[in-house]
């Protein structure tokens, strides 16, 4: 059986001129360009199209700032979504559009309830397992509400500090192997899961060098991944000539300033 994980589809949605005004854990040292973050989001659209994705591109909606980060609004496994309520008070409506989408696509959704509170980035799907980040975005309740929505997946929980989502250090290269980063946040999310379900007896464990290079988007055979860490590119380039993969870089400096990492700009399924 193939460990890639196949999708056909993505719900993306643009970057709104309100970006600026995003929800940020440091001012950047650089601040954070608009137009430069609507150019790197317009080729992060054409390289997900290169891919063969079927995409649904939304209209940002400017009250939004942090509405392209449409990762945090579902967690979708198969035919089902889970629809977040956001953690971030400022976001929480950002999910309706995308909702509507996922139900034109003939995906059955449904809501996570307060007081449990979801956002995706904490949600990992290996294929086998959902592990989620408890955040100060996510939180018990909405980790139960997932054990509910998804009951044939075991759900992992797993605390989450010294960053925003669980994903902002770590994501799935394939349906066997697992990506952290060399950062304590990361670092102490390993070791809890090799507490909680020996996570290194299911999935082979990469550490690369850079936490931007942890997260990256594993979409049929092709992985997607930051430029600019070149040792962390060396690693994962060869991890996909072993494994028949194609391995693609893209520039989202604009986005890590505001917290997002790769797969935070899509829903893909
Ligand atoms: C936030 O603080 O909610 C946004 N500025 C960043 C969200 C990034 N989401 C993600 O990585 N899944």
């Amino acid at each position: 059986m193939s460990a890639y994980f196949t999708y056909q589809q993505a719900i993306v949605r643009h970057v709104p001129d309100s970006f600026s005004q995003c929800l940020k854990q440091e001012i950047p040292d650089v601040p954070l360009s608009v137009a430069e973050s609507q150019k790197q989001h317009d080729l992060y659209i054409d390289l997900l199209k290169s891919i063969g994705l079927k995409i649904s591109v939304l209209p940002a909606d400017e009250s939004f700032p942090d509405c392209c980060f449409v990762e945090d609004t579902a967690v979708i496994i198969g035919q089902t979504a889970a629809i977040s309520y956001l953690g971030a008070k400022a976001r929480v409506g950002e999910e309706l559009c995308v909702s509507e989408t996922l139900t034109q696509c003939g995906i059955q959704t449904k809501k996570i309830k307060r007081p449990g509170t979801v956002d995706g980035g904490d949600v990992l799907y290996t294929g086998t397992h959902l592990i989620v980040g408890l955040s100060l975005r996510t939180n018990e309740s909405g980790a139960q509400q997932l054990a509910e929505i998804f009951s044939d997946v075991p759900v992992v929980t797993v605390p989450v500090s010294g960053t925003l989502h669980l994903k902002s250090v770590m994501s799935a290269f394939d349906k066997r192997t697992l990506l952290f980063s060399k950062t304590f946040a990361s670092q102490t999310i390993l070791s809890k899961l090799q507490e909680k379900m020996e996570i290194k007896s299911h999935f082979s464990i990469i550490e690369l060098p850079d936490e931007e290079a942890a997260n990256v988007l594993s979409i049929n055979s092709t992985v997607i991944m930051q430029a600019g860490f070149p040792e962390s590119e060396s690693i994962l380039k060869k991890l996909c000539q072993e494994r028949g993969m194609e391995l693609k870089v893209l520039r989202m400096s604009e986005f890590f300033k505001a917290d997002g990492a790769l797969t935070c700009c899509s829903l893909i399924f």
